[in-house]
């Protein structure tokens, strides 16, 4: 874990208790901070009670905190603590930021940061294992499900690589990135903010926290990143925030196992700037581009099970990100795609998929989103309206031919079903094993299985 003497002898209150809070409410004890700490859910309360006062901080007197906590998941727009800590003098921040005041006290190291809609955790573990492959010390940490402080620290001279949520942006504001990165800015989150330009402006303080000489790759495929690296451009004189260069490194594209289609290469660009950046040669570059391999739950092969191929895309939370899974399949005579999709829905469209209905056979609806999804895609495909996961899994095996594809790409949240798209992504794999895995086994009825 991340300790600092930065911490010690000061006062916290920490709202939230999963992840984040957990690790961050352990690294604050073991820096010698008094921790006040809270979730509504009386687990990990009681988990932590003896060590930590245990209060909710709406209930109690927050002034002479020295800081008001929060993880990713409090909603910092709608939860009353904002006004609360804001209204006693005490500052709100989140885990990074902690991580942001701890740098000082460390061996001497670098941090990227990568943030964007889609590709972030792509991105992420593509810097780290670049780096690890050339020999370097490197650590992942941040969104992609690894609480910073959780972690080991590095020796001299390691990297850092976040993956960074708007989130947790917006409760970070001293972390200088010595690279940055932001992959794509499409429409998300937007429960969280007044409107598009808001969650974009919450994206692009990532690159204000950093000095002017410091480093800066963007995707610059959609307007949004381009206007931020513009922007950034605009105040770095040595030109440091550029564009990632996909011209040049599409050539070597064909050896990348694990990096295929257009989505692909913008992260891989985006990693190998950064790579550049941190002082890769080109060499090694491309050596880690090829033997990188992809993260669960993003285009991930199942199995084959009596000659239908099984994907797993749950982390396509939002149609942009379901986009590339769909266009992944082009109409090819002997191969049919069974589309599984919906959840909770991020908007009331999917127009971002919808260059790809040609190449779908049927879809399946589940979730919150279901009736509006199958409404949108009837004029186009055949639609099953299942409800369940357990039963669109069940009808696809049970369409399915022989060198068809089931493609579970939800395009949207998986809160109103799964506790997350982890969760969710690995009740598919089971349905499928479970329903697939059997001889026959398009017959076996939900109700039998485990999965949910
Ligand atoms: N809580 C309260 N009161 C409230 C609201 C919430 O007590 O009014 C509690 C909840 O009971 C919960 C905690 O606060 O225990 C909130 O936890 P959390 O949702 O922040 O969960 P963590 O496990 O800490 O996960 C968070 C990120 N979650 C979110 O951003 C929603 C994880 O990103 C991240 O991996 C993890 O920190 C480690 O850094 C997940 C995510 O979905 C994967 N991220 C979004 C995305 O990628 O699109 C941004
Ligand atoms: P994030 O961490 O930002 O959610 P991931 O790398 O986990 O991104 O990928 C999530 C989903 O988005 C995957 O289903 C993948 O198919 C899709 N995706 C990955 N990279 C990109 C990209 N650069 N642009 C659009 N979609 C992408």
């Amino acid at each position: 874990m991340i300790v600092s003497a930065a911490f010690s002898g000061k006062r916290y209150a920490v709202l939230g208790l999963a992840r984040t809070g957990l690790a961050t409410v352990e690294a604050l004890l073991a820096s010698g901070a008094d921790v006040t700490a809270w979730d509504r859910r009386e687990g990990p309360r009681e988990e932590l009670a003896g060590r930590a006062t245990i209060a909710d901080p709406l209930a109690i007197d927050l002034t002479g905190f020295d800081g008001m906590v929060l993880s990713p998941g409090v909603p910092l727009n709608t939860h009353p603590i904002a006004a609360k800590a804001r209204a006693a003098g005490v500052p709100l921040m989140g885990d990074i930021e902690l991580f942001a005041q701890a740098r000082a006290g460390l061996p001497p190291h670098k941090v990227v940061g990568i943030t964007g809609t889609n590709g972030k955790s792509t991105t992420t573990a593509l810097v780290d294992h670049l780096l690890r492959a050339a020999g370097l010390p490197a650590r992942m940490g941040g969104n992609i499900g690894l609480p910073i402080l959780g972690q080991a620290p590095l020796p001299v001279d390691g990297t850092y690589v976040l993956e960074l949520s708007s989130y947790q942006l917006d409760l970070t504001f001293s972390l200088a990135c010595e690279a940055a990165a932001l992959t794509n800015i499409t429409p998300d989150h937007l429960d969280r903010y007044s409107g598009f330009a808001a969650y974009a402006a919450s994206k692009a303080r990532l690159f204000e926290m950093q000095d002017e000489g410091q480093f800066a790759v963007f995707g610059c495929a959609d307007e949004a990143t381009s206007a931020i690296q513009r922007a950034e451009l605009a105040r770095r004189p040595q030109g440091r925030a550029v564009c990632a260069r996909y011209a040049y490194w599409q050539a070597h594209q064909a050896h990348w196992p694990s990096l295929q289609g257009p989505h692909n290469l913008q992260n891989a660009a985006v990693a190998a700037a950064i790579a550049v950046e941190l002082g890769l040669s080109e060499g090694q570059i491309l050596a880690g581009l090829a033997s990188f391999r992809g993260l669960p739950h993003r285009m991930e092969l199942v199995g084959t099970y009596h000659g239908v191929l099984f994907i797993n895309d749950s982390k396509a939370t939002n149609p942009a990100s379901t986009a590339p899974a769909l266009a992944a399949y082009p109409p090819n005579p002997g191969r049919r795609v069974h589309w599984i999709c919906g959840g909770l829905p991020k908007g009331d469209d999917l127009d971002e998929c919808a260059p790809a209905f040609g190449n779908i056979a049927a879809a399946y609806t589940i979730g919150e989103a279901g009736p509006r999804f199958a409404e949108i895609l009837e004029p186009f495909m055949p639609v099953e309206r299942c409800e369940m996961l357990c039963e669109a899994v069940r009808r696809a095996i049970a369409a399915a031919r022989p060198g068809d594809v089931v493609l579970f790409s939800p395009a949207c949240a998986s809160f109103d079903q799964f506790r997350d798209y982890e969760v969710r992504g690995e009740a598919f794999k089971a349905l499928v094993a479970e329903l697939a895995g059997r001889a026959g086994g398009a017959a076996a009825p939900c109700g039998a299985t485990t999965a949910a």
